[in-house]
């Protein structure tokens, strides 16, 4: 086993200077969905790239060791990003690897408990920003200006060189490229680099882009000042990589959507009752190519497609515990116990 720079270095555009800060990311299953594709009905092959399996919980790890490794090698000391959440994770665990400090820059009371959680356990400077990402993402773009701070949102190139290597990965495993991509959109990095990826192994699957419909500036060709919805991974207003998303999913002969929270939330029930437990925004590729097949914009009859689920569901608990009642108590009686079961 080794990291994602090991792996793929010949592949990635990195300087010679990089090392090679690792925590083994990379390498997340392809999970062949059947009961999903035929609730689905539209006679497709579905597969579920599982990326809350890496070692912070999403795919932000692999754009983070190609941005660590860089930047520590040129001895940087202090890195910095605005996020929603994973970015603030994957960096902070990546900067504590590599011997760094972390400062994170957070929406006040916008980002889910699994994800601050890690950023203060991987030891992060945790700031909270009274506005929305948009303007944390500005502020910090203007102190890596004037500080000697390295920034790692998707804004810095080497973010993308490492996210390209999921595309690697669904081409190897597959062994070939799939009809169709769909994964969530927010700042519109990840969307870009896979493109990135499957163009430099001469693949075209179309992309289907899924933005949150209370956060979707790149459907409605306008920012969105106040974005809203409950997949806060996304609730992005001005992506910083918008245009460049608009033109892969275009080249590709795709295209990006928008899904309303309610169809995010029911995909991830779906996906759920199938074993796969993944963060609200993370549903959202799923959900928005849901929308598509049932209003006959889609025909996938024998196509294959892989999803893209960036985020673990343990990420935001409070999502499915805030909906639900408490369970059920019984005393220690088996009787009690039985009739329980029986109601
Ligand atoms: C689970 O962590 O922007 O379109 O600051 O956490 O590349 O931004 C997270 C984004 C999808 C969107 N799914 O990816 C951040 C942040 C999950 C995410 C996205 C994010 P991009």
């Amino acid at each position: 086993m080794s990291g994602l720079l090991a792996k793929y270095r010949t592949w990635l555009d990195l300087p010679a200077y990089t090392l090679d800060i690792t925590l083994h990311e990379g390498g997340t299953p392809l999970i062949p969905m059947p009961r999903l594709a035929a609730e689905l009905g539209g006679g497709l092959e579905l597969y579920v790239k599982y990326e809350g399996l890496n070692p912070t919980g999403s795919f932000k790890d692999r754009g983070m060791t190609a941005a660590i490794s860089e930047a520590a090698g040129r001895g940087v000391q202090t890195v910095i990003c605005a996020s929603t959440g994973n970015t603030a994770a994957s960096a902070a665990a990546y900067a504590a690897r590599a011997g760094m400090k972390a400062i994170v820059l957070i929406p006040q009371g916008k980002v889910a408990a699994g994800k601050l959680a890690g950023a203060v356990a991987y030891g992060a400077q945790v700031v909270q920003v009274d506005g929305s990402f948009d303007d944390a993402l500005g502020l910090v773009v203007e102190l890596s200006h004037r500080q000697p701070v390295a920034l790692v949102n998707s804004i810095n190139p080497y973010r993308l060189e490492g996210q390209k290597t999921a595309a690697f990965e669904i081409l190897e495993t597959l062994g070939g490229a799939p009809d169709w991509l769909c994964l969530p959109v927010g700042n519109a990095g990840n969307i870009s680099a896979y493109w990135l990826g499957f163009q430099q192994r001469g693949a075209r699957p179309r992309l289907l882009g899924v933005q949150a419909a209370g956060a979707a500036p790149l459907v409605l060709g306008q920012a969105v000042e106040q974005p809203e919805t409950v997949a806060t991974a996304i609730r992005i207003g001005r992506p910083a990589r918008g245009e460049q998303a608009l033109a892969a999913a275009e080249e590709s002969g795709g295209r990006i959507v928008a899904a309303s929270d309610t169809a995010i939330l029911a995909m991830q029930t779906r996906l759920a009752a199938e074993g796969v437990w993944v963060e609200p925004a993370s549903a959202a590729g799923l959900a928005g190519l849901a929308d598509e097949l049932s209003a006959g914009r889609l025909d996938l009859q024998g196509r294959r497609v892989v999803a893209v689920c960036t985020g673990h569901g343990l990420k935001d608990p409070e999502v499915i515990t805030g909906r639900m009642a408490a369970p059920q108590v019984v005393p220690v009686d088996l009787g009690a116990l039985e009739r329980l079961l029986a109601d």
